[in-house]
């Protein structure tokens, strides 16, 4: 007999409400949760496939150590977590507690549990090594709210809803879903504004999806953005149209930025963006008239050379309009488990360059290094070098700048283990795999995404399935290997004292620590509350939240000189010369039935036309004999791949394009219906120098590739 369920898409940021139709262990049907206030009923194709991962034959669900010939065998969780806790102590032991690397990948920010885990177990390792797709993402966005707002937590996001000006920079909502912006059915939304007399701008080298329901697009040419955003901040100034309202008495730096933006006019600029002055002039002009204007860059405009710059810019612009914080503009969420307010209130603010990576001296950021500086780091002799790695929900060989070159470091490692779902790219150098549970078998509140949502709203539902074969919660894995680590390591007092908080936590345990968080929080909240509303609670349109967010000294740095100087970088690429002849640039991509590397093995996901091909503007085609349909190299400074091109004029000329997350060819994963569609890692391709230098974040857009057509194999 079946049963209706409700639950949480954890897929991506869109946090979208589910009605599920369940038999015994069998999900029956998937729609939309329509009475979820939030989502009303919206979900995307892959909600779907839910349930695929779960379900998936190759899915590991039991302890699995690798064996000499390279395969990987059953054991026990005992003897997996005795050998794990050995070989690592031994290494600390060895070589200091630095010498254990971990890395952390995108799903834990959808799952609570996982995401409290992992935070226990790096405190039990106390190691500087710790990596995770931040620095591949949105380093830059963090790192600008720690500089101009005093918390690197402190996101602003987009009050779409209200918006009258959505300039949209680097960002493909209406594939993505939304990112740094839970918006439960974007499109609609976007449509909205248009629909209520607004405008939606697209800044984009593709014409995308997004760019296609929107008022306007501009092609820019990749990585040069933060030169169209000073022209926008220059003809701000330069037209006296600043206006920083309500927050001007807490604005310090408004000259110094005034000053700064003086040197790029958007003549200057245009050459080298793409974007003509008067598009600049006038856009300009739009948003500071709009009365509710949101500025909005993401993924494009953060995974870039200059990052940091964007980010910076775009919070900047927001101040200096007197959009920020106010309804239209990008505002703060008032989540009901407030990770910020707890931050806060542990005197924890974030961090920046505390201290540097061992071989390239790049940045330390909140606790992390840079993921470009990863295989160095584990490959490099001396001091201070990585010899075992921990990875829970990454796939770094697929997502970080040069994957192979962290391949070839990962099979260097004295010892691995990882927690995942899948023997993949990464995994398959594990000497461990811890296998997690997954989905819908465990409960699930969205701690990471409410708190960047465009509507305040809570949703909690619990497991729906029994875990599979001896899965284990994420929370229990991390907390239980850090116990015992803490255990080993525990001589003297700050020893005992890591062990006794490990112990703590674990004996706490997850759910009574979000149910604390709910308490505590602004809308005073528990378990139970939203227990009783299983299609989540709505909490209202986003409302003014600063001074009160403030960093210690409660004041908008809006002209940090960190960003300053950094300016002089961004003045040699206005004088840098054209690319090599022949060159092109190369930018990724992200396809409505992928999620980064990990769900190409869902049969129904990947049916169909294949979505890994090249694309290249028509003239870009022409000029090197390619047609769609045909096979072409692509060639970087850091490797070559042969994928099948498709000629379309929705991108900018000089400009191609690649999705990540593919690449599932590589010897040894196990993963059946992916490596039948295995696609190229475009991560073959990018650079592990190729990066933003003042943050050290990734740089995935505008890496120098060449194409030409595949010699016939
Ligand atoms: N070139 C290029 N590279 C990119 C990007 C790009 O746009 N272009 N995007 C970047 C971005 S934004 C991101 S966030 C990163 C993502 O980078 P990663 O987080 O490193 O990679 P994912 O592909 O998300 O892999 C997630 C892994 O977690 C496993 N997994 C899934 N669910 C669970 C779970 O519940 N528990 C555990 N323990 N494991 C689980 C999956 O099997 C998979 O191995 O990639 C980045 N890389
Ligand atoms: N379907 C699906 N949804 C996802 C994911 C997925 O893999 N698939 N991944 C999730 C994750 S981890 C994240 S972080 C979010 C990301 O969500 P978004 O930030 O929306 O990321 P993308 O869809 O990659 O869009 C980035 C856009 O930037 C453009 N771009 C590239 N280079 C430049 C540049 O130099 N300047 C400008 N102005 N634009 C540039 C690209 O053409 C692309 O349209 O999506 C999440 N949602
Ligand atoms: S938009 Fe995101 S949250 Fe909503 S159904 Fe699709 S994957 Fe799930
Ligand atoms: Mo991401």
């Amino acid at each position: 007999m079946s049963t209706t369920k409700t639950a949480t898409c954890m897929l991506c940021e869109a946090v979208c409400g589910l009605e599920l139709k369940v038999d015994g262990d069998r999900l029956l049907r998937v729609v939309g949760d329509a009475r979820d206030p939030f989502s009303r009923g919206h979900i995307c194709p892959k909600a779907a496939a839910i349930d695929d991962v779960r379900i998936d034959p190759d899915r590991v669900t039991y302890p699995m150590r690798r064996t000499r010939g390279g395969g990987f065998s059953r054991v026990s969780w005992r003897d997996a977590l005795g050998e794990a806790t050995d070989r690592l102590s031994k290494i600390r032991e060895a070589h200091g507690r630095h010498a254990i690397a971990t890395y952390v990948g995108n799903p834990l920010a959808h799952s609570y549990g996982a995401l409290l885990g992992s935070i226990t177990l790096r405190q039990a390792l106390g190691t500087r090594n710790n990596f995770s797709a931040t620095s591949a993402d949105q380093l830059p966005h963090m790192l600008a709210s720690l500089e101009v707002l005093g918390h690197q937590l402190l996101l602003p996001v987009p009050d779409i809803d209200r918006t009258q000006f959505m300039l949209i920079v680097g960002a493909n909502p209406v594939v993505s879903n939304g990112s740094i912006m839970t918006a439960p059915g974007v499109k609609k939304r976007l449509e909205a504004v248009r629909a209520r007399g607004g405008k939606v701008i697209v800044i984009d080298p593709r014409r995308t999806e997004t760019a296609a329901i929107a008022d306007e697009h501009h092609f820019i040419q990749p990585g040069t953005d933060a030169l169209f955003l000073l022209a926008v901040l220059y003809t701000i100034f330069a037209e006296g149209l600043a206006r920083p309202g309500r927050l001007a008495p807490l604005v310090d730096g408004l000259g110094a930025l005034e000053a700064a933006a003086a040197d790029f006019s958007p003549e200057s600029v245009a050459p080298v963006t793409g974007i003509a002055a008067d598009v600049t002039r006038r856009l300009a002009r739009e948003l500071a008239a709009a009365g509710g204007a949101a500025c909005y860059s993401r993924m494009g405009a953060c995974t870039q050379e200059f990052g940091g710059l964007t980010a910076w810019l775009t919070l900047a612009i927001d101040v200096v309009t007197g959009n920020l914080d106010r309804a239209g503009g990008n505002m703060f969420p008032t989540p009901a488990a407030d990770l910020i307010g707890l931050a806060s209130a542990l005197g924890r603010r974030g961090s920046f360059a505390r201290y540097r990576s061992r071989v390239r001296g790049l940045p330390e950021f909140g606790g992390e290094l840079p993921v470009a500086a990863l295989a160095e780091e584990i490959e490099a002799p001396g001091d201070g070098q990585i010899r075992a790695l921990i990875t829970m929900a990454g796939n770094p060989a697929l997502s970080s700048p040069n994957g192979p070159a962290v391949e070839r470091a990962l099979a260097s490692l004295e010892f691995m283990v990882s927690v995942d779902v899948y023997i993949n790219e990464t995994t398959r150098h594990a000497n461990l795999i811890l296998p997690p549970s997954f989905g819908l078998e465990r409960d699930h509140y969205d701690l990471v995404f409410y708190a960047l949502s465009v509507r305040n709203a809570a949703r909690y539902a619990p497991a729906i399935f029994a875990k599979r074969g001896e899965a284990r919660d994420d929370f229990d894995i991390a907390t239980e290997l850090a116990a015992r680590l803490a255990s080993r390591a525990a001589r003297g007092l700050r020893g005992w004292a890591t062990f006794a908080s490990v112990r703590a936590v674990q004996a706490l345990g997850a759910r009574r620590m979000l149910d604390g968080l709910l308490r505590a929080g602004p809308h005073k909240l528990s378990l139970a509350k939203l227990r009783a509303s299983p299609h989540g609670e709505d909490l209202g349109p986003l409302e003014p939240r600063l001074p009160k967010l403030l960093g210690a000294d409660r004041r908008i740095q809006i002209a940090p000189r960190l960003f300053l100087g950094d300016l002089p970088r961004l003045k040699q690429r206005l004088l840098a010369p054209p690319l090599a002849p022949g060159a092109l640039v190369l930018i990724g991509r992200r396809h409505l039935r992928s999620n980064n590397s990990w769900l190409h093995n869902s049969a129904r996901l990947v049916k169909g036309r294949a979505a890994c091909v090249l694309l290249m503007h028509p003239e870009d085609a022409r000029a090197r004999g390619i047609a769609s349909g045909g096979a072409v190299n692509v060639r970087s400074r850091t490797g070559v791949v042969t994928v099948v091109a498709e000629v379309s004029d929705e991108m900018g000329r000089g400009v191609v394009s690649l999705p990540h997350g593919w690449g599932h060819h590589r010897q040894g994963a196990q993963q059946s219906v992916a490596s039948s569609r295995a696609g190229v890692s475009v991560n073959d391709l990018t650079d592990e120098q190729f990066i933003d230098a003042l943050t050290g974040n990734a740089g995935f857009s505008g890496v120098t590739v060449e194409v030409a057509p595949a010699p016939a194999p």
